[in-house]
């Protein structure tokens, strides 16, 4: 079985992917993981050969490429998701019988298998923060209304759980969910009048994370399996041993734990998970810069055991 894997970066989101690359490295994977991106190539990139196109690769060895994709999407690339991962699927990533996506912000700490493994016979997710949403929560009642005045039958009317769109596994066979789900942003980018933002309105607001709603909702409207995990799968929770996903602003490469500590908020998992894959195969940082975050990175847990946020 083949498998590929993408992300989507802009900006200094690029010193995260390289993260999550050494990550699968580590993990054991190897094949082709493509990266989309707006802007220049990070400089961390070494181009080995460029394909038709403007598509630069970086080979890492051992069957492990990277295939550096610009794209010119207007849309926040959160909410462009299934449709680059669709438009890879028809191009670099042509052969993969399950095809991965993950955030840049997410690196892997279980061996490559289980992954592989996680995306047969079903879609992998994992549960985000947020985990349990009932099938009668008032939130999934206004999305059924929703559904029903844009004349989307509603498939599955019993899920309980609110899934992460940090994360997707796709087997083969269930490509055409990649389809719907793009479909549903559209839509709810029509109903919203943007998708130009990560976030909407607030919390109660019928779509506050447009695209994650729409992997949600797109879910209702199908009867594509699940193959899911609980939250602590991303470390949202603790006992996790699957994956771990910087979530909120405070993203683990751009230091500052100390600060954060002294205000209240101690490293988490993922900050740790995330500074134990920045030196191979790819370089993240010069040795001054780790040694500086590391030791930043100590000072802030050794401050956090004694001073939190209540
Ligand atoms: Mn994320």
């Amino acid at each position: 079985m083949t498998s590929a894997i993408c992300t989507l970066f802009e900006g200094h989101y690029h010193l995260g992917a390289a993260a999550l690359i050494n990550s699968l490295h580590a993990s054991g994977f190897r094949g082709r993981f493509i990266c989309g991106y707006r802007g220049e190539l990070p400089p961390w990139a070494r181009a080995s050969r460029v394909e038709s196109g403007s598509i630069t690769v970086q080979d890492l060895g051992g069957g492990f490429e990277i295939w550096f994709v610009p794209t010119a999407a207007k849309v926040h690339f959160t909410n462009y998701k299934p449709t680059f991962m669709l438009e890879m699927w028809n191009g670099p990533a042509g052969d993969a019988d399950t095809f991965f996506y993950l955030d840049p912000d997410i690196v892997v700490k279980c061996p490559w298998d289980m992954l592989q493994r996680w995306a047969t016979g079903g879609i992998a997710l994992c549960e985000d923060v947020n985990n349990y949403l009932p099938p009668r929560h008032p939130m999934r009642l206004a999305w059924r209304d929703w559904l029903a005045e844009q004349r989307v039958p509603l498939v599955s009317s019993e899920l309980d759980r609110y899934y992460s769109a940090g994360f997707v596994g796709v087997p083969h066979a269930s490509r055409d969910f990649l389809t719907l789900w793009a479909r549903m942003i559209e839509r709810v980018g029509a109903s919203l009048g943007t998708l130009a933002n990560l976030k909407e309105g607030h919390a109660t607001s019928l779509f506050h994370t447009p695209d994650q709603d729409a992997l949600n909702i797109a879910l209702m409207a199908s009867s594509t399996v699940v193959n899911g995990t609980g939250p602590e799968a991303m470390d949202f929770a603790h006992g996790g041993h699957i994956l771990s996903h910087a979530i909120g602003s405070r993203k683990p490469w751009r230091g500052g734990f100390v600060r954060d500590a002294l205000r209240g908020y101690p490293p988490s998992t993922a900050c740790k998970a995330f500074i134990e894959h920045v030196s191979s195969p790819i370089q993240v940082f010069t040795p001054a810069e780790k040694r500086r975050l590391v030791s930043s990175l100590q000072m802030a847990a050794l401050i956090g055991r004694f001073y939190r946020r209540a």
